[in-house]
Order: structure tokens, then C-alpha cells, then sequence
């Protein structure tokens, strides 16, 4: 029989403006208007309504209602990560691939919502709802011939594997009476989980291989010779993830194993997230320079949970003279199979433009109050891929200055030490090229100017904490999370499963990252995630993970 899978990533009015564009509105709406298989994923559910707010244009109108933004009053948005559903035909409808005790993995700004009471019609094409803060929301929409869903079950590993399989198979049920519509109110607490994160820095070693490698407060290359042997036994049962019988060369970059391998195995570990960071120091474009997307393509092929890609996000100019706008090589990541893109040194650069039009506008203006240019990386990908795609990377560093006379532009974001460092204050100052220059611009100032340019979601490392073990600086991790309302990613520092806990119930950030003690099998993430469960934080359970 023949389907139709319409896999949306985006913004809606790009989508429907890129479906009328290409001549492809009309047929689409005729398709399924005469009763064949359709399956919308995201942007892909989304097209069926009337109207959404995140756009100009109309949809297909099919499902009679429309798309709004998520209210972040009580709540980051985007909704980015995973969250259970509630069947609204439970019994029924169990034997559709749809499973309550699982989760799924969203990621959006824009809903509909559930409203059988004002909107009757709509509600009967509603299949299941999710709730997010306060929010209750439509997960899938299922009538006839269409199926949809809001969540990516392309990126909800088995469970999203086991709904796809599920609907090819059946992909046209038998009309069935639905049960009444009624309201259904939010419970005292959503489903959401909590993210864990891998991340692998990747860069060519000195043989011009892609290694994945790991820095002690960025540096990455090996300080202690050694002679070639196997690595000591992991302390835990997982096979440690890193090289095995390499000798180490002092001076040579780090190497802990292959890129495409190490996600592979991260993903069957019950990772919710994987990060690859190409740290090379770029001259052109990385589409010129690296084999970076042939990994992204081989990590995306096996791999069905969400991939963040960075490094060498800006606009640069090949040697051939060819421009190679930002949003170029963001869009050849998103085709090779990235969900997101990671921006680091360009989303400083382009706050201190925002903050040098605030000031040159008007003397008393401050960042907050203006809008960027518009062709910035953040405001182009944004613009064309939607908000949540887009990832601000930042490397800060802790500036210590004499609490007593300090009176720069950071003394009101100054942290005062308490227990080992009683006594010390410092500010956190924002970096550039992988941590070698210091920029004067304050976290907080990066922080919110990314939000306002448009960026998703901000992952935070610390240079100070990076591959200590000491934890992740809950002091930054606070002040990072108090001044955005975009989802906050801790990274750096990571030691032990507890160093979980803490930051989640010390900052509220939504994920938590970390590389050195995965690639160590020092630590196994179904570990951390039982730590979190044992101590009342939801996460996703690894036994949905494919170990
Ligand atoms: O500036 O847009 O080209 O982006 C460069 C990207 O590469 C940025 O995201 C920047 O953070 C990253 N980067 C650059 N140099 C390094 C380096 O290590 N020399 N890596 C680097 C940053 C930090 C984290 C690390 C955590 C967790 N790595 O990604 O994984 O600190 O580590 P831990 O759990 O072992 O403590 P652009």
C-alpha cells in the first residue's frame, strides 16, 4: 500500500512555504483528502491545521483548529525533551504502538491544544495528550486515513521505533467509535524527564583521523607518555568506551575512539541526547575542511535519538572565494542528520553587535530592549529552521576580582565564595575559539542576548570544571538558569551519578551533559538515570533502552 511519512522539522511557515514553493500544497492536500496513508511528524501534524501563530500562512486545513505558542509563565519553552502520553482510547487503542509507560521525544515551541468543550470537532481527531507544566497539549491525532503526532518517534529510539513499525504495518485501522471527548485537566505533575547527555568532542588527530578526545580544561593533548597495554578494567560492567591499546605520546591529541562507534554505543547505553562537537579550529568552512558530515550521516543512520552538531557554525568564504553562509553549512548538518546545531564563538560575536546597536540607539538602552540585525547564525537558522534547532555553546571561565573594590559592569552578577572558597568572588567571563580568547562579555550578557536572538536552548560548559570531576559549578549553572527561560543544558565537571542530582535539584536545569566519565565506562548512564529515579527526579528508564 502506498504511505505518505511527512517528517516536519522547522518553522510552519517555512514548511507550508516551502510546500507551496515546489507545488507540492495542493497535491499534498488532495492525497489525503482521498482517504491514503498519511503519517505527519511534527511540523508534518502541524500542517493539517487551519492556522498557527508561528506563521502568516494557512495550513491544509484539515483538523479544524490551530497552533499556538506554549506559554513559558511557569516553564522553559521550547518543550525540548522527552514526556510520556495519555491515550485518550487506552483500551483500545494499546495495540497501535502507543505506550504510556514509555516516553517520546518532543521538541517544539508551538501546540495545539485540547479544548473538546470549545472545539468539538477538532477534539474528535485527537488521539492522544501530553502535558507540559500546566499545559495540556495535543501528542497525536489519529481519524481515518491520517495519523500525526508532535513528538519525533524518528527520535524516540525503541518506543518511537515500535509506533513507526506499528502504523507501516496498519497504516489504515478500521473506523472504530471514539470514545466521548472530555476535558482533560492537568495533573499535579507532567511527564517530563529529565536529559541525560553524551557529548564527544571530535577532531583530526595528528594523523588526520576523526578521534573523539577529551580536554582537562580544554586541553587535549596528552601529557604523561605511556607504553602501549590494555586499559585497566572498567570498575562498572560496561566495557569501557575508551582506546584500549594505544600507547600515549605526550604532546599527541587524546584519543578515546571513534566517533561513529562511540554513538552508536551511547545510544544502546539510554543516552537521551548526544552531542558531537568538532573542535578543530576551522580556516574555511567545515564543509570544506572536515569528513565531519560523513560522520554526522553514519551516527544519524544507526542512532534514533536527537543529535546536536557544533563547531565551525558561521559564515566563512572558501579559499575558492566561495561564500559559505552560517546558514549553509547548518543546513548541510540538518540533511546529513542533525537535529540541532551548536554555535559558540559566532553567538558571541554576535551579542556584542546586539549590545553595541543597544548602546549606539540609545544611551540608556540595554541588550535586553533590542532586536538583533537579523543575519546573525542564531536569526538565520532560527528563521529557517525553527528556534529549537538552534544551540548556543558557551565557554566560560570564572574571573576573580577583590569583592571589596570591584566595581566593574559585572558587580551585579558577582558570586561570593562560601566553604573552600570563602573569601574569593568572581564573575563568569564569556570565551571564544574553543577557550584561547577572552571576550569582555559576561555570561549573563551571552545568555540572554542568545535568547533574544532566537537561540533554543544554551549548553553550558565551564572551562574551570571541564574533566575535573569535581562537579558540575552550580554557581553558574544557577545565574545561567535564572536569567533565560530557554532550556539549560549543565555540562562540565561531571565525577559521579550524585553530581546528576545535585545540579537538577540545585539549578532546575533541564539536561545535564557530560564526556569524560562515559568515555571512561567510569560511570554508565543507566546508572545515573537509576541515581535520578532512586531520588525523585523523572528520567527516561533504560529499559527502553536498546542494551
Ligand atoms: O566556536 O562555534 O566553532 O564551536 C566550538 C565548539 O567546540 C564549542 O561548543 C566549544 O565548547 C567546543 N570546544 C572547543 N574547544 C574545545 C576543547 O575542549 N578544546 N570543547 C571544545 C568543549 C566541553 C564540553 C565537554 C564538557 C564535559 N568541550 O563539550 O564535553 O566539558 O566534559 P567532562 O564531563 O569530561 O567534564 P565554535
Amino acid at each position: 500500500m502506498q504511505c505518505l511519512v511527512f517528517p516536519g522539522v522547522g518553522a510552519f511557515q517555512t514548511a507550508v512555504d516551502g510546500l507551496t514553493e515546489r507545488g507540492f500544497l495542493e497535491p499534498l492536500r488532495r492525497y489525503i483528502v482521498s482517504g491514503r496513508p498519511y503519517f505527519g511528524i511534527c511540523i508534518g501534524m502541524q500542517v493539517l491545521f487551519q492556522t498557527s501563530s508561528e506563521g502568516t500562512v494557512p495550513g491544509l486545513g484539515i483538523i479544524p483548529s490551530k497552533i499556538d505558542a506554549f506559554s513559558n509563565a511557569d516553564k522553559t519553552v521550547p518543550h525540548m525533551g522527552w514526556n510520556s502520553v495519555h491515550l485518550l482510547d487506552a483500551p483500545r487503542d494499546a495495540d497501535e504502538g502507543l505506550d504510556e509507560t514509555l516516553h517520546y521525544y518532543f521538541v517544539h515551541s508551538y501546540r495545539a491544544t485540547y479544548d473538546p468543550d470549545r472545539e468539538p470537532d477538532a477534539a474528535q481527531w485527537v488521539h492522544s495528550v501530553t502535558q507540559y507544566g500546566r499545559e495540556v497539549f495535543v501528542a497525536t491525532v489519529r481519524k481515518d486515513n491520517v495519523f500525526g503526532c508532535q513528538f519525533h518517534p524518528e527520535k524516540s529510539g525503541d518506543a518511537g521505533m515500535r509506533l513507526l513499525d506499528t502504523w507501516l504495518r496498519h497504516p489504515a485501522p478500521s473506523a472504530r467509535p471514539r470514545s466521548p471527548r472530555v476535558p482533560f485537566p492537568p495533573a499535579p505533575r507532567d511527564g517530563f524527564t529529565k536529559r541525560i547527555i553524551a557529548c564527544m568532542d571530535v577532531r583530526a588527530n595528528d594523523q588526520g583521523d576523526l578521534v573523539v578526545t577529551k580536554g582537562d580544561q580544554y586541553d587535549v593533548r596528552e601529557k604523561h607518555p605511556t607504553t602501549a597495554g590494555p586499559s585497566p578494567p572498567s570498575p562498572t560492567s560496561s566495557p569501557s568506551l575508551a582506546a584500549t591499546t594505544t600507547a600515549k605520546v605526550a604532546g599527541a591529541v587524546r584519543n578515546l575512539g571513534k566517533p561513529v562507534a562511540l554513538a552508536a554505543r551511547y545510544y544502546a547505553a539510554g543516552a537521551d541526547e548526544l552531542a558531537l562537537l568538532n573542535i578543530t579550529s576551522f580556516r574555511h568552512s567545515p564543509l570544506h575542511d572536515q569528513p565531519m558530515l560523513a560522520v554526522v550521516r553514519a551516527a544519524a543512520a544507526n542512532v534514533f535519538i536527537p543529535l546536536t552538531i557544533g563547531g565551525g557554525i558561521r559564515d566563512t568564504v572558501d579559499p575558492d572565494g566561495t561564500a559559505r553562509p552560517a546558514l549553509e553549512v547548518a543546513g548541510a548538518y540538518f540533511r546529513a542528520g542533525a537535529d540541532k546545531v551548536s554555535i559558540g564563538s559566532e553567538a558571541v560575536y554576535a551579542v556584542e553587535r546586539l549590545r553595541a546597536a543597544a548602546a549606539s540607539a540609545d544611551a540608556d538602552a540595554d541588550v535586553h530592549r533590542v532586536r538583533g540585525d537579523g543575519n546573525s547564525a542564531i536569526e538565520t537558522i532560527a528563521r529557517a529552521y525553527g528556534r529549537q534547532a538552534v544551540v548556543v555553546s558557551i565557554d566560560p571561565k570564572r574571573m576573580y576580582v577583590d569583592a571589596s573594590t570591584y566595581d566593574g559592569p559585572q558587580k551585579d552578577e558577582l558570586i561570593l565564595g562560601s566553604g573552600d572558597e570563602e573569601g574569593k568572588a568572581w564573575w563568569y567571563q564569556c570565551t571564544v575559539s574553543g577557550g584561547r580568547e577572552a571576550r569582555d562579555l559576561s555570561v549573563v550578557e551571552l545568555a540572554r542576548g542568545v535568547e533574544i536572538l532566537g537561540a533554543g536552548e544554551i549548553l553550558l560548559n565551564s572551562i574551570d570544571r571541564d574533566g575535573t570531576g569535581r562537579g558540575f559549578d552550580l554557581d553558574l549553572v544557577h545565574l545561567v538558569r535564572r536569567n533565560v527561560s530557554i532550556p539549560v543544558v549543565a555540562s562540565s565537571g561531571a565525577g559521579n551519578a550524585q553530581h546528576f542530582v545535585d545540579v537538577f535539584e540545585k539549578t532546575g536545569v533541564e539536561a545535564a551533559l557530560a564526556a569524560g566519565i562515559f568515555h571512561r565506562g567510569e560511570v554508565r548512564i543507566d546508572e545515573v538515570k537509576e541515581t535520578l529515579i532512586t531520588q525523585g527526579i523523572n528520567a527516561r528508564k533504560t529499559i527502553e533502552a536498546n542494551v
